[in-house]
């Protein structure tokens, strides 16, 4: 039995309405409906995201998509493959461009039965011969025979394993210049062999054979139609005829060819990506799509933790008041007594059990050339910040993380504190710094306000949050320490982060924003922030008086 109509609320208890019954009732119901071609997993995404009610898996679109013709050069079983990758990646119901049927009524009976099994909705079969040919090439096609027709849409229906498996039956007769007569005669005909609805094709420049059509019809059973060629006409007359269903039939595929075109024209003229950065989806929106979050929070969930957490370190500026130390290396690769710094850092990271490192690269990247580290690169360093920087490495930054600036060195209790303190954010502050008056007065610090300030008693085990983080002078006489550029995230930590990050990308702040701003972002969007307070152990490199003083340290 099919499923009852309309689907309403199904109660607490109930399956949510399988594919096929949403198709059906989209079918069915009095409101028109509209689906949106795709031709592969991501476009299938894109049209969910976009809000369709469901996909229309064209035949041109994915003849195109693998650079082939609308002429059953691509087997039908490819076909299938490329479904499974549409219904995997969506949970809208799926009318898949089933062309001719593949064959005859043996092939369709076959097809329904492997569609039903992947999860796909309905098929729409075409009354012409396989091989087809695309409706709007050439004139005059020949048109399979009513009753041989009839026949495959009857072994469909009766070889549907999912009861509310929709099959669409398309009438062709108009456009191969049969009249409307014709094309009645053959809607009444497939509907009376088991058709859950009709396609009327045509391929005028108005709807007129459409609204005449309808007007014939009346509500035998619903009518799916596909206004490439009559674009213009409104979407309100359609209504007023009564279809039931619109097909935009290949429009994303023709989208992607004319951007695909633009971008790599560009790119071949300009031998360079930098004007069309701005002008294409970001990697991570790529991450996004593709549910890279789930599979962090899977491999958190399944994974052997032996690994510990995965490390950032942003090491993309150059450090330019270390002059010429800086001249063909960037400062985390300065030589400390005999070992660039940054391999010093990553050697402390490593003995606490954290080898999965990834450091953001930048200026002179080439440089940064240690073993046992990935690298990314922020290849705008010069003018973006480090929560930019962050964001080049935002497809590590799912599970639990450390992120530290890669110019700081720190003994290892300082970071083994920080592993065991609670927290989904937890930021290290040293409690000292404020009363260290041998620095610079001008150098750059992040300073933070905490719930309350550093004790340092014995049993004052009390949570800290952070309530502000700055890294200008002004105020520092109001800070309870400073920021010394290590945190560490949770597996939901660098959810906030990326949520973070994502809304600076859209606001247009996350060009210039260093981790203070980003840090600020979360507190403004409701994050708790916890603080690990220490005293002293640790060191940065920004000017030659940090030197000296690392030099001393290791
Ligand atoms: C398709 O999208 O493959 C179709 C619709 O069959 S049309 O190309 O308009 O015939
Ligand atoms: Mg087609």
């Amino acid at each position: 039995m099919a499923t009852e109509l309309p689907i309403g609320n199904p109660g607490p208890h109930a399956e949510p309405p399988s594919k096929a019954a949403r198709l059906r009732a989209l079918l069915h119901a009095p409101a028109l409906s509209f689906i949106m071609e795709a031709h592969n997993g991501l476009s299938a995404k894109i049209v969910e995201e976009a809000g369709f009610e469901g996909i229309w898996a064209s035949g041109l679109s994915m003849s195109a998509a693998l650079g082939v013709r609308d002429s059953n050069e691509a087997s039908w079983t490819q076909v299938l493959e490329m479904l499974e990758f549409m219904a995997d990646a969506t949970e809208i119901p799926i009318l898949v461009d089933g062309d001719t049927g593949y064959g005859n009524f043996n092939n369709v009976r076959r097809l329904v039965r492997k569609l039903c099994q992947r999860g796909i909705a309905g098929v729409c079969i075409e009354d012409k011969l396989f091989p087809k040919t695309n409706s709007f090439i050439g004139e005059n096609q020949p048109l399979a025979d009513v009753d041989e027709f009839c026949g495959r849409i009857k072994a469909g229906k009766d070889s549907q394993s999912d009861d509310d498996f929709q099959l669409v039956a398309r009438i062709e007769a108009l456009i191969a210049g049969w009249g409307m007569d014709e094309a009645l005669r053959r809607a009444e005909a497939y509907h009376a062999a088991g058709a859950d609805a009709v396609l009327i094709h045509s391929k005028k420049d108005t709807a007129d054979e459409i609204t005449g059509f309808c007007a014939s019809w009346g509500e035998r059973a619903p009518v799916v139609i596909v206004p490439t060629m009559y674009h213009r006409t409104p979407t309100q007359t359609f209504r007023d005829a009564g279809v039931s269903m619109v097909i935009w039939a290949n429009h994303n595929m023709r989208a992607a060819v004319s951007a695909m075109r633009q971008v790599s024209q560009a790119v071949r003229a300009s031998e360079s990506l930098a004007g069309v950065e701005g002008e294409i989806a970001p990697v991570r929106e790529v991450f996004e799509l593709t549910g890279q979050a789930e599979l962090a929070a899977a491999e958190a969930r399944y994974l052997a933790a032996g690994g510990g957490p995965r490390a950032i370190l942003l090491a993309a500026s150059r450090g330019a008041q270390l002059g010429p130390l800086t001249e063909r290396r960037p400062k985390c690769m300065i030589d400390v007594r005999g070992e660039p710094l940054l391999q010093r850092l990553v050697r402390t990271l490593n003995r606490s059990g954290l080898h999965d490192v990834t450091v953001v690269r930048g200026y002179c990247k080439g440089a940064i050339d240690l073993a046992g580290i990935e690298a990314v690169d922020n290849d705008r360093y010069e003018d973006t910040g480090e929560a930019a920087s962050l964001a080049c490495a935002y497809n590590r930054l799912y599970g639990p993380c450390l992120v530290s600036y890669g110019d700081i060195l720190f003994r290892r209790h300082v970071l083994d504190g920080l592993l065991a303190a609670e927290g989904d954010i937890v930021t290290v502050v040293d409690a000292r710094r404020r009363a260290d008056s041998s620095r610079a007065p001008d150098r750059a610090v992040d300073w933070v306000r905490c719930s309350r300030p550093f004790t340092g008693g014995y049993l004052d085990d009390e949570r800290v949050t952070l309530e502000a983080m700055w890294s200008d002078s002004a105020g520092a006489e109001d800070a309870h320490g400073e920021f010394i550029g290590l945190a560490r995230l949770s597996a939901e930590g660098a959810t906030l982060v990326r949520g973070a990050l994502d809304a600076m990308g859209r606001d247009g702040s996350l060009e210039g924003a260093d981790l203070p701003e980003l840090f600020t972002r979360l507190i403004d969007r409701g994050a708790a922030i916890d603080v690990h307070y220490v005293t002293g152990h640790w060191l940065d490199l920004d000017d030659a008086f940090d030197l000296a003083s690392l030099r001393n340290l290791v």
